[in-house]
């Protein structure tokens, strides 16, 4: 494929290309996205091939799902209906936040294929009656599957809609049964330095992500693992083999590749709220009304269209969610 630098449209909207982290200056974010010599991306120009065509080429590598994998596709689930065009699968597996592969979101794609995911073991401890540590294909084979159409909302304002095939993650909770006393989850992300350039960084990051949420919003039934998208395994770059994903909280509560969950007595500490907790509270929920300190969160690009939208509170979940948090601010 011709290597074309196309300036993605939302790329160069500098509000939407505002990082997560305001350890990257200005100028040197701006450097590195004008730098971007990516080849042509999904839902810009015509004649594209579809991700999964037979020409296999860099993207669709990151795409197949690995041998052996227990993957399995599940019906879709007719309760979450989408009210835009659902994002273009190209244009959403190109466009990430993942720092542990670095702060380029046009870039980090293609450093996360370093990413070793199998075998991958995944720990569920903690405040629970049966511990359970298991293989991903294990628990592949022994979860439901469906698939689910999303809304995605990340803080810096752009936003996604992309079907999602996992499971919620209460019915792997149910497995491990949580003692009363349990009253958080905590979730924890890969460290493997040797794979992530991201954490070879010294300093910046403290290494694992992680994340949290109270065990009644763990149990929600919004609240769901992907271990798919677009009918296939996660690609690497969406947190492969499981991601979580909190569809009326900010992208960044979502942690990506996760080794271990565990559930606590205490409110965990979370990743963004570590490192600039005026910015990043626990509970992110998406509200219009609630300004980030360095954005207003009033409305929202999509991705791949540009199309903007105005912002709904709970990021227009409010139904399944609005009642956990009856009486109190976040
Ligand atoms: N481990 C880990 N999980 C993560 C992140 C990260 O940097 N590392 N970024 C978060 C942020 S800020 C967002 S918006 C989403 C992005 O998900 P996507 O790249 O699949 O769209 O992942 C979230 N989960
Ligand atoms: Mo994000």
């Amino acid at each position: 494929m011709a290597n074309i630098h196309v300036p993605r449209i939302w790329d160069s909207d500098r509000h939407y290309a505002t990082p997560e982290s305001v350890f990257e200056s200005r100028r040197s974010f701006l450097k590195s996205a004008g730098a971007t010599g990516l080849a042509i991306t999904g839902g810009l120009l015509p004649g594209l091939k579809s991700a999964m065509g037979d020409d296999a080429d860099e993207l669709s590598e990151s795409l197949k799902p690995p041998a052996d994998s227990g993957f399995k596709i599940g019906d879709r689930n007719a309760q979450f209906e989408l009210d835009r065009p659902m994002t273009k699968e190209r244009v959403a597996a190109q466009y990430n936040n993942f720092y542990e592969f670095g702060v380029n979101k046009a870039q980090c794609w293609r450093n996360a294929q370093s990413l070793t995911t199998r075998p991958w073991l995944i720990e569920i401890a903690g405040l629970v009656e049966k511990p359970l540590t298991l293989d991903i294909d294990e628990l592949l084979r022994t979860m439901p599957s469906e698939e689910r159409l999303y809304r995605f909302r990340c803080v810096e304002r752009w936003a996604m809609a992309v079907p999602w095939t996992g499971f919620p993650l209460r019915a792997l909770l149910d497995r491990v049964r949580p003692l009363s006393a349990a009253k958080y989850v905590r979730f924890v992300s890969f460290h493997r330095p040797e794979q992530a350039v991201g954490q070879k960084m010294p300093g910046r990051y403290q290494w694992p992500y992680y994340e949290g949420l109270t065990i009644e919003e763990a149990t929600n039934d919004l609240c769901f693992v992907a271990t798919g998208v677009y009918g296939h395994d996660l690609p690497k770059q969406h947190g492969a083999p499981l991601r979580l994903v909190v569809p009326w909280k900010y992208g960044y509560k979502g942690a990506k590749s996760v080794v271990k969950i565990e559930l606590t007595a205490k409110q965990p500490k979370t990743f963004w709220n570590d490192l600039q907790a005026r910015e990043y509270g626990f509970f992110s929920n998406v509200d219009p009304n609630k300004p980030h300190p360095r954005w207003p969160q009033t409305t929202e690009t999509m991705i791949g269209t540009n199309k903007v939208h105005d912002t709904q509170i709970y990021n227009g979940y409010g139904q399944f969610v609005s009642n956990l948090y009856q009486g109190d601010e976040h």
